[in-house]
């Protein structure tokens, strides 16, 4: 094994080993060739990507996408990637796959897995899709027996976020009941922006790019945004989220025996259920900041906290800050043992004080009667583009559970995949490390969606 694995009651002991992988290197190196999946010669495009009659994807078809993205990301130039993935194949993934999203809802349940299956949880990976393939390969591919949940937050800052997402999409469209996609804060219009997955698509599709971006914006509205495994576990990639029921007792009757609703933003926030959660609108290009429909934004941005109690998450700009009290009325209340979020890497964990480092990948942060609440981060050596020589060397983590009852985590932590040399899509010497202060202004005016949400 190239990772050690441990429960989550002894979460403080066991380094990980990393025989085969390197995190301490400053400048990537690139990888040998790997063995090719055809011969690629001058003029490659022999190895274009075809579509398969009736969208019937194989395992053997998923393998040589990513034999071919390996290939493209050491030997082609962004702008050539069109050749190995044509845009109709591109278009007819991403459609199949949006079908297939946008009838999940919003919060999945994975309930038949059985005494034979076991379930791979994984965090933010951020574009780095030698460490994704790595990681699937370490945990073996998803299959009847394996089910994958990935908790969001595929694109931006790494240079290969087409290249993830797509991956990830053709392992939904193969096994639609066993891959299970949720929305990250990042499969936005907002952060693409801002983050590179936008300019990273239009400098491999060019002329089409547009269109290929749009394509990626509604495939990301169609994301759900938690899960429920087992009934067991619940993940989502911020955490929990408000109520939307109104709270009778701000009602009070006006003169002329009028309801009267009291101003939405000084209602007392309080922990929303599990039926709040199923009626959410979802399908928003950017999550709604102010107005009635803030569930999407609570799940995708929120943080926990170490102080009781629900608050509004002040330096995100966004989202919500929640205490282990809300952690344990939530595990309580659904007869759960974890809650398993993600959202925050070695950079974010930083700059918080009374919550552990991610150096490992992962972090118990609340532990309560109930249950554990666990932060999970599964891109290594993060970012991959940082403006300071000094590099976090974390380890990005991924969980298992296990039957009979999926709620006894096992925690495997991976070190860095050697990457291609590459250029980031974005000014990451000027945007901010991690997602705090979120600039509200710009999200208004990037998308309209962070204006107030229609009446609906
Ligand atoms: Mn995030």
């Amino acid at each position: 094994m190239l990772s050690q694995s441990e429960s989550s009651s002894s979460s403080s002991s066991l380094p990980s080993t990393t025989t085969s992988t390197s995190n301490s290197r400053s400048q990537p190196e690139p990888e040998d060739p790997s063995p090719l999946p055809a011969q690629p010669q001058p003029g490659y495009d022999q190895i274009a990507l075809t579509w398969p009659s009736e969208a019937k994807l194989t395992l053997d078809w998923i393998t040589n996408l990513i034999s071919i993205f390996e290939w493209s990301s050491k030997t082609l130039s962004p702008s050539e990637f069109p050749s190995v993935l044509p845009v109709q194949v591109f278009d007819a993934l991403v459609l199949t796959a949006s079908k297939i999203l946008h009838k999940e809802p919003n919060c999945v349940r994975i309930d038949d897995c059985d005494e034979n299956s076991s379930v791979v949880v994984v965090g933010d990976v951020h574009g780095q899709f030698h460490d994704v393939v790595f990681l699937l390969k370490e945990a073996g591919f998803p299959s009847d027996n394996r089910f994958f949940v990935f908790n969001g937050d595929y694109v931006d800052r790494g240079a290969w976020g087409l290249e993830t997402f797509l991956l990830l999409l053709a392992w939904k469209v193969y096994m639609p009941h066993r891959v299970f996609l949720l929305r990250g804060n990042h499969e936005s219009k907002y952060c693409t922006s801002v983050y590179g997955f936008e300019q990273e698509v239009m400098a491999k599709y060019g002329g089409q790019g547009q269109h290929v971006y749009r394509k990626c914006l509604g495939c990301f509205e169609g994301l759900p945004l938690a899960s429920i495994i087992a009934d067991r576990v619940y993940t989502a990639h911020g955490g929990l989220f408000r109520s939307t029921s109104v709270n009778t007792s701000k009602r009070s009757k006006g003169k002329k025996g009028r309801k009267v609703v009291s101003n939405p933003d000084s209602r007392k926030l309080s922990l929303g259920s599990l039926e709040d959660l199923s009626k959410a609108r979802r399908t928003v290009l950017d999550a709604p900041w102010q107005g009635i429909n803030m569930i999407p934004g609570d799940v995708l941005w929120s943080d926990p906290s170490m102080k009781p109690g629900l608050s509004p998450n002040k330096e995100r700009g966004i989202g919500l800050l929640w205490g282990p009290d809300c952690t344990e009325d939530f595990l309580k209340k659904y007869n759960l043992k974890f809650i398993i979020r993600s959202h925050e890497g070695p950079d974010a964990r930083e700059k918080r004080s009374g919550l552990n480092g991610m150096e490992k990948g992962y972090t118990i942060d609340h532990e309560v009667e109930s249950g554990k609440l666990i932060t999970l981060f599964s891109a290594p050596d993060y970012p991959q583009f940082q403006a300071t020589a000094e590099r976090y060397n974390n380890k990005g983590a991924y969980i298992l559970l296990e039957p009979p009852n999926f709620d006894n985590p096992k925690f495997y932590s991976f070190g860095a995949t050697p990457r291609p040399k590459a250029n980031a899509y974005y000014n990451f010497e000027d945007v901010i490390d991690s997602d705090e202060e979120l600039d509200l202004l710009s999200m208004t005016t990037a998308s309209g969606g962070g204006s107030p949400s229609p009446v609906v």
